[in-house]
């Protein structure tokens, strides 16, 4: 089966480019927030039925091109004995380096739920949908463990990495591992493509990315026989670098424009990158900025439509149908 989103990744030419939207399973859709009401956060995920549904909601709302399992980038950690809770985001103990080293194995049986919200998601899925699996980038999800959940400056990792770079590079090793292991599972359960979410990659600067960031996400998206998608928001600084990691395709926020961000990254499929902000403005708008992102890529094998980072909360459903419609139009 021919899946658009598969194929751009491959960079073949299309009739037009695939689209989806970064956290489009959430808070902006009223039936996201009805479930929410009735069931926490980590049992939504855990609980297959109910991550099946809310990966759905969009694709049936909006048709997107790919839908993308509903989990977190701290999910797998809590199969490695990390406790933690959701509020929004979540909230850990802070972990030193050594205790990040001394996790334990991932114990794929506690994240089994994830493979079989990919079975229901994919037996409800038009055929053409791709399933979207996912991981957290090893450099974010260790500033998360450092820091015990979100942070302004994320502090706690930079210093760590300033302070201890032997270390940081083994606890990332550690990650990587897991992480291989956890985006493998979700291949073999039917993920088509995956996606490496690094979000606090680009607070690093180009010497320590090049150091700790490449190699760690090297690592995690090796060996997986599915098209592979990089994503490091607010890393326009490191797109030339970024190639050296091996994805398949890369994602690229708004700060730059994606036809200079496509010539920076080389020959890659790139995903992305209107603002999320242009979501809260008006149809006309949409439309408009639609089109001039489209005009940069021409038509190049190779793009896939997305925002340069998550929908916001607030984003009118209107808005989402514009956008789409501008795309495929
Ligand atoms: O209902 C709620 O209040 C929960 C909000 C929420 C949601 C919808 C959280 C807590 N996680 C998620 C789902 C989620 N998270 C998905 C799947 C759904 C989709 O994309 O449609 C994905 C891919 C993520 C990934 C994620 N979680 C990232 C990377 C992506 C990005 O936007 O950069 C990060 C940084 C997180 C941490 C996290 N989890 C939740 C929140 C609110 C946050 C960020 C805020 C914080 O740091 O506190």
């Amino acid at each position: 089966m021919n899946r658009p989103l598969v194929e751009a990744l491959h960079r073949s030419p299309l009739y037009r480019p695939p689209l989806w939207i970064m956290r489009q399973a959430g808070r902006y859709l009223p039936e996201y927030r009805e479930l929410r009401g009735r069931h926490s956060f980590q049992e939504a995920v855990s609980t297959p039925e109910l991550a099946a549904e809310i990966t759905l909601q969009p694709i049936r709302r909006f048709g997107m091109d790919g839908a993308v399992i509903f989990a977190d980038i701290m999910t797998p950690l809590e199969a490695m004995g990390v406790d933690m809770t959701f509020d929004p985001g979540p909230r850990l103990r802070p972990h030193t380096l050594e205790e990040v080293i001394a996790l334990g194995e991932l114990d794929l049986d506690r994240v089994g739920f994830v493979a079989e919200t990919i079975h229901l998601v994919r037996d409800d899925l038009p055929e053409q949908t791709a399933v979207i699996g996912f991981a957290g980038g090893p450099v974010t999800v260790l500033a998360y463990l450092v820091e015990g959940g979100g942070s302004k400056d994320f502090l706690a990792l930079r210093s760590a990495v300033r302070r201890d770079p032997a270390a940081t590079a083994e606890a990332l090793e550690i990650l990587a591992r897991t992480t291989n292991e956890y985006l493998a599972m979700q291949v073999g359960a039917g993920a088509d493509v995956v996606q490496l979410f690094d979000t606090l990659a680009g607070l690093l600067d180009r010497s320590t990315f090049e150091r700790l960031t490449i190699p760690a996400a090297r690592a995690s998206l090796a060996d997986l026989e599915v098209p592979r998608i990089y994503f490091a928001p607010g890393a326009g600084h490191t797109l030339d670098l970024q190639a050296k990691i091996g994805a398949d395709g890369y994602g690229v926020d708004w700060r730059v424009p994606i036809d200079e961000a496509w010539s920076r990254l080389g020959d890659v499929a790139v995903q992305g990158n209107l603002d999320p902000a242009t979501l809260l403005t008006d149809p006309s708008t949409i439309r408009r900025e639609v089109r001039d992102l489209l005009a940069r890529t021409a038509g190049r094998p190779g793009h896939v439509v997305n925002l340069g980072h998550g929908i916001d909360r607030n984003t009118p459903l209107e808005h989402v149908t514009a956008f789409v419609e501008a795309v495929r139009s």
